[in-house]
């Protein structure tokens, strides 16, 4: 039978192979053009925003040029910036918004 020193080197070892998954920021830029309630809407849609906070962030993006809708792993973080990125092109606004590693 296994030894209590091997026994605890197995557990000792799963646990330390843990790792964090890494994060990242989904960003909105700011542009002239793309309507401040469409940046609204998306920030409630896609970020789970109340009207409250996702006015804040548009207007954040708006004053600063840029803002944080959230932060994610990457497989999130791609999807969310698709999504925003779709929904602009099919309303012809020219919103951009990107990741960065947290
Ligand atoms: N600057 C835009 C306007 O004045 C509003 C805006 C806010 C656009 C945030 C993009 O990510 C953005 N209509």
């Amino acid at each position: 039978h296994p030894t209590l020193a091997a026994q605890e080197d197995i557990l000792t070892t799963q646990k330390t192979d843990l790792v964090y998954p890494s994060m990242y920021r989904v960003i909105l830029l700011n542009d002239d053009y793309t309507p401040m309630d469409f940046v609204v809407f998306v920030l409630e849609q896609f970020f789970d925003k109340s009207p409250e906070q996702a006015r804040a962030i548009m207007l954040e993006v708006h004053n600063r040029g840029s803002g944080v809708c959230g932060i994610f792993t990457y497989e999130i973080a791609e999807t969310k910036v698709g999504q925003v990125m779709d929904l602009a092109q099919k309303n012809q606004h020219p919103l951009q918004c990107t990741l960065e590693k947290a």
